[in-house]
């Protein structure tokens, strides 16, 4: 399909893709990257990102329509920037946006908006949702109605800084600012809540998600190819829940199976090859009977990591829920 590993548009910078398919359209959110002279820290100053616009492509092939602005920092009462990867559900005749944010005191929260169409525009909640922290919300409605967010991401993200569960403000001056788990220590694992039926509030706390290896142990910290970075996903398949995620410094998107929405998911194997740029991020959808990976990467700003462009392709799952590993630039 010669609409698969190009841009999805060219007239703004988009990143971190989620896709869902809505009234038969697929509708992506995404991260709208804008140009920042900031250096890249290890902390994610160098991104700058202030709003959301909504994509959508009418059928596989089709051209992708931008509808304009969906929500904008100024319009969360709660948030003082870094609107980084969003996610989107539909339940009782609404549609709900959730983001990342950081709140006042620079601490990331996710954030609940909620709007009358797919495209939006979204209207914020006047607080944060209560008990969130980090970045990367992913939701998941199961063939039940029950409805989860799954979240987190180190180092610029602050998930490690929530290990005790209490924000430690760690030594900002370190690279990456980074005070988690190393060596043998279990790695970090995203946290899973399940939301309450107004889809704006949790119904549980959040609780970590395990990722073990195939011994049944943590993945370990120093296992950086395989251990969860950021970018949580969630699909289902066969009866089988999927967490896919990415590696962060290693570049790689992975992923682990469970029967259990909640998990312990068990690591399975590596969904995309790293691209052009540091971050890879990614989304897994089904649009009408075949499987699609969202996806982006820096090929429209030659490599600079902060100004990405999401792209898309088709995903070959085998009936075992396997996945068949994509390079973005082969085939
Ligand atoms: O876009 C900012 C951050 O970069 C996202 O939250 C991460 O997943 C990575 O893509």
């Amino acid at each position: 399909m010669s609409e698969f590993n190009k841009p999805l548009v060219t007239h703004i910078y988009t990143a971190d893709p989620s896709a869902h398919v809505f009234d038969g359209k697929i509708y992506i959110y995404g991260s709208h990257d804008l140009e920042n002279e900031g250096l890249d820290d290890g902390k994610g100053d160098h991104f700058k990102m202030m709003d959301y616009h909504v994509l959508s492509l009418d059928d596989i092939g089709a051209p992708c329509v931008d509808h304009g602005e969906a929500l904008h920092v100024k319009d969360v009462p709660w948030a003082s920037g870094r609107m980084w990867a969003p996610d989107a559900a539909f339940k009782n005749g609404k549609y709900y946006f959730y983001f990342p944010a950081q709140d006042k005191n620079g601490i990331f929260r996710i954030g609940a908006a909620v709007g009358d169409k797919p495209m939006g525009p979204f209207k914020a909640e006047p607080n944060y949702i209560e008990g969130s922290y980090s970045i990367d919300p992913a939701v998941l409605t199961d063939d039940d109605n029950k409805t989860y967010m799954y979240c987190g991401g180190l180092w610029g993200g602050q998930l490690e800084k929530w290990r005790t569960g209490e924000f430690i403000r760690g030594d900002e001056t370190k690279t990456a600012g980074y005070d988690g788990p190393q060596g043998d220590e279990p790695a970090m694992c995203p946290w899973v809540a399940e939301l309450n039926d107004d889809m704006v509030s949790f119904k549980t706390k959040p609780q970590e998600v395990k990722i073990l290896d195939e011994n049944g142990e943590f993945l370990k910290a120093s296992d950086t190819d395989r251990r969860f970075f950021e970018a949580p996903c969630v699909h289902k398949f066969g009866g089988k829940y999927y967490l896919s995620y990415s590696t962060g410094d290693t570049h790689f998107i992975q992923y682990a199976e469970s029967d259990n929405p909640l998990g312990p998911f068990t690591y399975k194997g590596k969904v995309l090859e790293p691209v052009i740029g540091w971050t890879n991020h990614h989304y897994i959808t089904e649009y009408k009977g075949k499987w699609y990976l969202f996806y982006h990467d820096s090929s429209m700003s030659d490599g600079v990591t902060h100004l990405r462009c999401i792209k898309y392709t088709e995903l070959n799952i085998a009936p075992d829920g396997t996945i068949t590993t994509v390079n973005a630039y082969e085939g």
